[in-house]
Protein backbone atom coordinates (compact mmCIF):
# COMPACT_ATOMS: atom_id res chain seq x y z
CA UNK A 1 0.00 0.00 0.00
CA UNK A 2 1.46 3.56 -0.87
CA UNK A 3 -0.74 5.42 1.74
CA UNK A 4 -2.94 5.47 4.41
CA UNK A 5 -5.93 7.77 4.89
CA UNK A 6 -7.90 7.84 8.19
CA UNK A 7 -11.84 7.70 7.68
CA UNK A 8 -14.10 8.22 10.04
CA UNK A 9 -18.05 7.00 9.72
CA UNK A 10 -20.56 8.52 12.01
CA UNK A 11 -23.52 6.32 12.26
CA UNK A 12 -21.41 3.22 11.11
CA UNK A 13 -23.86 0.13 12.44
CA UNK A 14 -27.11 1.86 10.57
CA UNK A 15 -28.16 0.29 6.75
CA UNK A 16 -25.77 2.85 4.53
CA UNK A 17 -22.97 2.53 6.81
CA UNK A 18 -23.33 -1.37 5.67
CA UNK A 19 -23.58 -0.24 1.95
CA UNK A 20 -21.21 2.20 2.34
CA UNK A 21 -18.02 0.45 4.23
CA UNK A 22 -17.65 -2.13 1.45
CA UNK A 23 -17.54 0.60 -1.07
CA UNK A 24 -14.95 1.94 0.48
CA UNK A 25 -12.84 -0.97 1.60
CA UNK A 26 -13.52 -2.27 -2.67
CA UNK A 27 -10.69 0.68 -3.46
CA UNK A 28 -13.64 2.80 -5.06
CA UNK A 29 -13.31 6.04 -2.73
CA UNK A 30 -9.28 6.11 -2.09
CA UNK A 31 -8.06 4.07 -4.84
CA UNK A 32 -6.61 0.49 -3.98
CA UNK A 33 -3.41 0.98 -3.38
CA UNK A 34 -4.34 3.41 -0.14
CA UNK A 35 -4.92 1.93 3.10
CA UNK A 36 -8.07 2.55 4.95
CA UNK A 37 -8.06 3.37 8.70
CA UNK A 38 -11.69 3.06 10.02
CA UNK A 39 -12.48 5.32 12.84
CA UNK A 40 -16.10 4.15 13.29
CA UNK A 41 -18.53 6.53 15.33
CA UNK A 42 -21.88 5.25 17.22
CA UNK A 43 -24.12 6.33 20.15
CA UNK A 44 -23.61 3.59 22.92
CA UNK A 45 -26.66 1.41 22.53
CA UNK A 46 -25.20 0.32 19.19
CA UNK A 47 -22.07 -0.25 19.78
CA UNK A 48 -22.75 -4.04 19.76
CA UNK A 49 -24.11 -4.33 16.63
CA UNK A 50 -21.08 -2.29 14.86
CA UNK A 51 -19.03 -4.70 16.77
CA UNK A 52 -20.83 -7.36 14.43
CA UNK A 53 -20.62 -4.55 11.17
CA UNK A 54 -16.61 -4.68 12.06
CA UNK A 55 -16.94 -8.79 11.82
CA UNK A 56 -18.05 -8.67 8.82
CA UNK A 57 -15.51 -6.33 8.01
CA UNK A 58 -12.98 -8.56 9.18
CA UNK A 59 -14.28 -11.74 7.34
CA UNK A 60 -14.49 -9.82 4.06
CA UNK A 61 -10.29 -9.74 3.99
CA UNK A 62 -10.54 -6.49 2.35
CA UNK A 63 -6.78 -5.73 1.32
CA UNK A 64 -6.88 -2.09 1.77
CA UNK A 65 -8.27 -2.07 5.65
CA UNK A 66 -5.93 -1.34 8.18
CA UNK A 67 -6.79 -0.70 12.01
CA UNK A 68 -10.44 -0.38 13.29
CA UNK A 69 -11.59 1.97 15.95
CA UNK A 70 -14.57 1.87 17.34
CA UNK A 71 -16.39 3.99 19.65
CA UNK A 72 -18.95 6.21 20.81
CA UNK A 73 -16.83 9.48 21.55
CA UNK A 74 -16.75 11.86 18.44
CA UNK A 75 -12.71 12.75 19.61
CA UNK A 76 -11.77 9.60 19.33
CA UNK A 77 -13.67 9.12 15.90
CA UNK A 78 -12.40 12.19 14.15
CA UNK A 79 -9.15 12.37 15.56
CA UNK A 80 -6.59 12.78 12.68
CA UNK A 81 -9.19 12.02 10.19
CA UNK A 82 -9.11 12.94 6.63
CA UNK A 83 -12.24 12.11 5.66
CA UNK A 84 -15.15 12.57 7.66
CA UNK A 85 -18.54 10.84 5.99
CA UNK A 86 -21.75 12.04 8.75
CA UNK A 87 -24.22 9.46 8.37
CA UNK A 88 -25.28 9.02 11.89
CA UNK A 89 -28.32 10.89 12.45
CA UNK A 90 -31.92 10.04 14.33
CA UNK A 91 -34.34 9.20 12.23
CA UNK A 92 -37.72 10.98 11.40
CA UNK A 93 -40.42 9.62 13.30
CA UNK A 94 -43.89 8.78 12.96
CA UNK A 95 -45.56 12.72 13.02
CA UNK A 96 -42.53 14.53 13.13
CA UNK A 97 -41.97 17.80 10.76
CA UNK A 98 -38.89 18.61 8.66
CA UNK A 99 -38.39 21.60 11.35
CA UNK A 100 -38.48 18.94 14.87
CA UNK A 101 -36.03 16.95 13.11
CA UNK A 102 -33.52 19.69 12.22
CA UNK A 103 -34.36 20.70 15.84
CA UNK A 104 -33.30 17.11 16.75
CA UNK A 105 -30.67 16.63 14.86
CA UNK A 106 -28.91 19.69 14.99
CA UNK A 107 -27.26 19.55 18.66
CA UNK A 108 -25.40 16.65 17.12
CA UNK A 109 -23.95 18.36 14.71
CA UNK A 110 -22.76 21.13 17.23
CA UNK A 111 -20.53 18.65 19.65
CA UNK A 112 -19.52 16.68 16.21
CA UNK A 113 -18.47 20.13 14.52
CA UNK A 114 -16.32 21.15 17.51
CA UNK A 115 -14.87 17.52 17.34
CA UNK A 116 -13.83 18.01 14.00
CA UNK A 117 -12.57 21.37 15.22
CA UNK A 118 -10.21 20.20 17.87
CA UNK A 119 -9.48 16.80 16.16
CA UNK A 120 -9.61 16.29 12.67
CA UNK A 121 -6.55 16.08 10.40
CA UNK A 122 -5.53 19.28 8.45
CA UNK A 123 -6.82 18.45 5.83
CA UNK A 124 -9.76 17.20 6.14
CA UNK A 125 -12.68 17.07 4.12
CA UNK A 126 -16.19 16.08 5.58
CA UNK A 127 -19.50 14.77 3.81
CA UNK A 128 -22.74 14.93 5.49
CA UNK A 129 -25.28 12.64 4.82
CA UNK A 130 -27.69 12.62 7.97
CA UNK A 131 -30.84 14.67 7.23
CA UNK A 132 -31.33 17.52 6.88
CA UNK A 133 -28.46 17.07 5.22
CA UNK A 134 -27.58 20.53 4.28
CA UNK A 135 -28.59 22.49 7.87
CA UNK A 136 -26.86 19.56 9.57
CA UNK A 137 -23.76 20.15 7.84
CA UNK A 138 -24.31 24.10 7.85
CA UNK A 139 -24.15 23.47 12.05
CA UNK A 140 -21.12 21.28 11.81
CA UNK A 141 -19.24 23.76 8.95
CA UNK A 142 -20.16 26.91 11.74
CA UNK A 143 -18.78 24.74 15.11
CA UNK A 144 -15.75 24.21 13.33
CA UNK A 145 -14.30 27.65 12.27
CA UNK A 146 -10.59 26.69 12.12
CA UNK A 147 -11.59 24.68 9.12
CA UNK A 148 -11.69 26.02 5.93
CA UNK A 149 -15.65 26.22 4.56
CA UNK A 150 -14.86 24.62 1.45
CA UNK A 151 -13.88 21.29 3.11
CA UNK A 152 -17.84 20.26 3.84
CA UNK A 153 -20.29 19.47 1.79
CA UNK A 154 -23.52 17.66 2.04
CA UNK A 155 -24.86 14.93 0.08
CA UNK A 156 -27.08 15.75 -2.93
CA UNK A 157 -24.46 13.06 -5.24
CA UNK A 158 -27.80 10.24 -4.79
CA UNK A 159 -30.08 13.36 -6.00
CA UNK A 160 -27.41 13.54 -9.40
CA UNK A 161 -27.49 10.19 -9.86
CA UNK A 162 -31.06 9.30 -9.80
CA UNK A 163 -31.81 12.39 -12.20
CA UNK A 164 -28.90 10.62 -14.50
CA UNK A 165 -30.58 7.30 -14.72
CA UNK A 166 -34.59 8.82 -14.95
CA UNK A 167 -33.08 11.29 -18.37
CA UNK A 168 -31.15 8.09 -19.76
CA UNK A 169 -34.16 5.85 -19.23
CA UNK A 170 -36.50 8.52 -21.16
CA UNK A 171 -34.03 9.02 -23.64
CA UNK A 172 -32.99 5.45 -24.23
CA UNK A 173 -29.36 5.72 -23.41
CA UNK A 174 -26.30 4.53 -21.07
CA UNK A 175 -26.21 6.85 -17.88
CA UNK A 176 -22.84 7.33 -19.24
CA UNK A 177 -23.54 8.96 -22.29
CA UNK A 178 -25.54 11.82 -19.82
CA UNK A 179 -23.52 14.98 -18.51
CA UNK A 180 -24.17 18.04 -16.75
CA UNK A 181 -26.88 17.38 -14.54
CA UNK A 182 -27.51 19.96 -11.38
CA UNK A 183 -28.94 19.19 -8.29
CA UNK A 184 -29.58 23.04 -7.00
CA UNK A 185 -30.38 23.54 -3.73
CA UNK A 186 -31.55 21.37 -0.42
CA UNK A 187 -31.40 17.83 -0.63
CA UNK A 188 -35.06 18.02 -0.12
CA UNK A 189 -38.65 17.63 -2.29
CA UNK A 190 -37.58 21.43 -2.98
CA UNK A 191 -34.59 20.57 -4.84
CA UNK A 192 -34.53 21.47 -8.27
CA UNK A 193 -32.76 18.53 -10.91
CA UNK A 194 -31.68 20.92 -13.69
CA UNK A 195 -32.76 19.29 -17.33
CA UNK A 196 -32.46 22.34 -19.18
CA UNK A 197 -28.10 22.80 -18.84
CA UNK A 198 -28.03 18.72 -18.87
CA UNK A 199 -26.76 16.79 -21.65
CA UNK A 200 -27.29 13.38 -23.45
CA UNK A 201 -24.16 12.76 -25.83
CA UNK A 202 -23.49 16.25 -26.16
CA UNK A 203 -26.55 17.62 -27.11
CA UNK A 204 -29.28 19.41 -24.90
CA UNK A 205 -31.58 17.44 -23.46
CA UNK A 206 -34.43 19.06 -24.30
CA UNK A 207 -33.13 18.72 -27.98
CA UNK A 208 -33.08 14.69 -27.28
CA UNK A 209 -36.24 14.17 -25.45
CA UNK A 210 -38.74 15.61 -27.28
CA UNK A 211 -41.53 15.32 -24.57
CA UNK A 212 -40.80 18.32 -22.58
CA UNK A 213 -43.78 18.31 -20.33
CA UNK A 214 -41.99 15.35 -18.63
CA UNK A 215 -38.63 17.21 -18.87
CA UNK A 216 -40.57 20.21 -16.63
CA UNK A 217 -43.09 18.28 -14.86
CA UNK A 218 -42.29 14.30 -13.80
CA UNK A 219 -38.61 14.33 -14.00
CA UNK A 220 -38.75 16.69 -12.05
CA UNK A 221 -41.07 15.39 -9.25
CA UNK A 222 -39.83 12.12 -9.75
CA UNK A 223 -36.53 12.88 -8.47
CA UNK A 224 -37.36 15.31 -5.52
CA UNK A 225 -39.62 12.27 -4.17
CA UNK A 226 -37.82 9.40 -5.39
CA UNK A 227 -35.95 8.65 -1.49
CA UNK A 228 -40.05 8.33 -0.26
CA UNK A 229 -40.75 6.02 -3.34
CA UNK A 230 -37.95 3.61 -2.27
CA UNK A 231 -39.04 3.79 1.32
CA UNK A 232 -42.66 2.91 -0.18
CA UNK A 233 -41.58 0.07 -2.19
CA UNK A 234 -38.86 -1.50 -0.15
CA UNK A 235 -40.04 -0.49 3.57
CA UNK A 236 -36.51 1.15 4.31
CA UNK A 237 -35.02 3.96 2.78
CA UNK A 238 -32.34 3.85 0.61
CA UNK A 239 -28.77 2.22 1.66
CA UNK A 240 -26.73 0.95 -1.26
CA UNK A 241 -27.71 4.13 -3.66
CA UNK A 242 -26.70 6.36 -0.72
CA UNK A 243 -23.45 4.49 -0.15
CA UNK A 244 -22.68 4.24 -3.57
CA UNK A 245 -23.08 8.23 -4.05
CA UNK A 246 -21.35 9.08 -0.85
CA UNK A 247 -18.46 7.31 -2.64
CA UNK A 248 -19.02 9.32 -6.20
CA UNK A 249 -19.31 12.62 -3.70
CA UNK A 250 -15.72 11.41 -2.29
CA UNK A 251 -14.08 10.92 -5.35
CA UNK A 252 -15.82 13.96 -6.92
CA UNK A 253 -13.57 16.27 -4.67
CA UNK A 254 -10.55 14.41 -5.11
CA UNK A 255 -10.22 13.93 -8.79
CA UNK A 256 -9.98 16.58 -11.31
CA UNK A 257 -13.65 17.02 -13.04
CA UNK A 258 -13.58 15.10 -16.70
CA UNK A 259 -13.59 18.23 -19.33
CA UNK A 260 -16.73 20.23 -19.84
CA UNK A 261 -18.75 18.51 -17.26
CA UNK A 262 -19.43 19.31 -13.80
CA UNK A 263 -21.20 17.59 -10.32
CA UNK A 264 -23.24 18.50 -7.79
CA UNK A 265 -22.92 19.12 -4.31
CA UNK A 266 -24.09 21.12 -1.90
CA UNK A 267 -21.43 23.66 -0.34
CA UNK A 268 -20.86 26.62 1.31
CA UNK A 269 -22.27 29.74 -1.08
CA UNK A 270 -20.06 32.14 -2.26
CA UNK A 271 -22.63 34.13 -3.43
CA UNK A 272 -22.69 32.73 -6.91
CA UNK A 273 -26.33 32.87 -8.28
CA UNK A 274 -27.24 35.38 -6.01
CA UNK A 275 -27.49 32.23 -3.10
CA UNK A 276 -26.66 33.95 0.23
CA UNK A 277 -23.46 33.85 1.00
CA UNK A 278 -22.28 30.74 3.59
CA UNK A 279 -25.17 28.72 2.81
CA UNK A 280 -25.15 24.92 2.24
CA UNK A 281 -26.79 25.18 -1.52
CA UNK A 282 -26.15 22.27 -3.99
CA UNK A 283 -24.37 23.93 -7.00
CA UNK A 284 -22.53 22.83 -10.38
CA UNK A 285 -19.05 22.36 -9.20
CA UNK A 286 -15.98 21.43 -11.18
CA UNK A 287 -12.53 20.38 -9.05
CA UNK A 288 -9.48 21.18 -10.36
CA UNK A 289 -7.79 17.94 -8.68
CA UNK A 290 -5.42 20.45 -7.09
CA UNK A 291 -7.51 20.57 -3.88
CA UNK A 292 -9.97 23.37 -4.78
CA UNK A 293 -13.38 24.07 -6.55
CA UNK A 294 -15.34 26.20 -7.91
CA UNK A 295 -18.93 26.75 -8.90
CA UNK A 296 -19.59 26.57 -12.47
CA UNK A 297 -20.38 30.84 -13.37
CA UNK A 298 -23.06 31.57 -15.81
CA UNK A 299 -25.60 28.92 -16.68
CA UNK A 300 -28.83 30.22 -18.54
CA UNK A 301 -31.54 29.65 -16.34
CA UNK A 302 -35.10 29.87 -17.49
CA UNK A 303 -37.42 31.81 -15.45
CA UNK A 304 -39.23 28.49 -14.60
CA UNK A 305 -35.33 27.40 -13.42
CA UNK A 306 -35.29 31.00 -11.21
CA UNK A 307 -38.58 30.00 -9.29
CA UNK A 308 -37.64 26.51 -8.85
CA UNK A 309 -33.93 27.53 -6.73
CA UNK A 310 -35.97 30.47 -5.17
CA UNK A 311 -38.44 27.99 -3.53
CA UNK A 312 -35.61 25.88 -2.65
CA UNK A 313 -33.72 28.95 -1.11
CA UNK A 314 -36.16 29.99 1.27
CA UNK A 315 -36.59 26.64 2.31
CA UNK A 316 -33.17 26.82 3.01
CA UNK A 317 -33.39 30.30 4.68
CA UNK A 318 -36.00 28.98 7.12
CA UNK A 319 -34.32 25.99 7.85
CA UNK A 320 -30.90 28.04 8.60
CA UNK A 321 -33.58 30.38 11.07
CA UNK A 322 -34.55 27.28 13.07
CA UNK A 323 -31.31 26.36 13.83
CA UNK A 324 -29.61 30.45 14.41
CA UNK A 325 -28.55 29.64 18.05
CA UNK A 326 -26.72 26.31 16.92
CA UNK A 327 -24.26 28.23 14.24
P1 LIG B 1 -30.12 4.29 10.10
O1 LIG B 1 -31.15 4.72 11.10
O2 LIG B 1 -30.14 2.91 9.58
O3 LIG B 1 -28.67 4.59 10.68
C1 LIG B 1 -28.34 5.77 11.33
C2 LIG B 1 -27.35 5.43 12.39
O4 LIG B 1 -26.92 6.65 13.00
C3 LIG B 1 -27.92 4.54 13.49
O5 LIG B 1 -27.14 3.36 13.62
C4 LIG B 1 -27.85 5.41 14.74
O6 LIG B 1 -27.53 4.68 15.90
C5 LIG B 1 -26.71 6.36 14.36
N1 LIG B 1 -26.71 7.61 15.12
C6 LIG B 1 -27.77 8.32 15.61
N2 LIG B 1 -27.35 9.38 16.30
C7 LIG B 1 -25.98 9.34 16.24
C8 LIG B 1 -24.98 10.16 16.80
N3 LIG B 1 -25.28 11.23 17.57
N4 LIG B 1 -23.69 9.85 16.53
C9 LIG B 1 -23.38 8.76 15.79
N5 LIG B 1 -24.30 7.94 15.27
C10 LIG B 1 -25.58 8.23 15.48
O7 LIG B 1 -30.25 5.35 8.91
P2 LIG B 1 -29.60 5.27 7.46
O8 LIG B 1 -30.58 4.68 6.53
O9 LIG B 1 -28.24 4.70 7.55
O10 LIG B 1 -29.56 6.83 7.09
C11 LIG B 1 -28.66 7.71 7.76
C12 LIG B 1 -29.02 9.15 7.45
O11 LIG B 1 -28.85 9.41 6.06
C13 LIG B 1 -30.47 9.51 7.76
O12 LIG B 1 -30.49 10.77 8.40
C14 LIG B 1 -31.10 9.60 6.38
O13 LIG B 1 -32.24 10.44 6.37
C15 LIG B 1 -29.95 10.17 5.59
N6 LIG B 1 -30.02 10.06 4.15
C16 LIG B 1 -29.50 11.07 3.41
C17 LIG B 1 -29.42 11.03 2.05
C18 LIG B 1 -28.82 12.13 1.28
O14 LIG B 1 -28.82 12.04 0.04
N7 LIG B 1 -28.31 13.19 1.88
C19 LIG B 1 -29.97 9.87 1.30
C20 LIG B 1 -30.07 8.65 2.12
C21 LIG B 1 -30.55 8.86 3.53
O15 LIG B 1 -31.92 8.96 3.52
Amino acid sequence: MSKTVKVAVTGAAGQIGYALLPCILRGRAFGPDTKVDLQLLEITPALPALEGVVMELDDSAFPCLGNVVVTDDPEVAFDGANWILMVGAKPRGKGMERGDLIRENGPIFVGQGRAINERAADDVHVVVVGNPANTNCLIAMNNAPDVPKERFSALTRLDQNRAYAQLAGKAGVTVGEVSNVTIWGNHSATQYPDAENARINGQPAFDVISDHDWLRGDFITTVQKRGAAIIQARGKSSAMSAGNAIVDQVRSFSDKTEEGNWFSAAVASDGSYGIDEGLIFSFPLVNDGQGSYEVVQNLPLSDFAQEKIQATLNELRKERDTVADLL
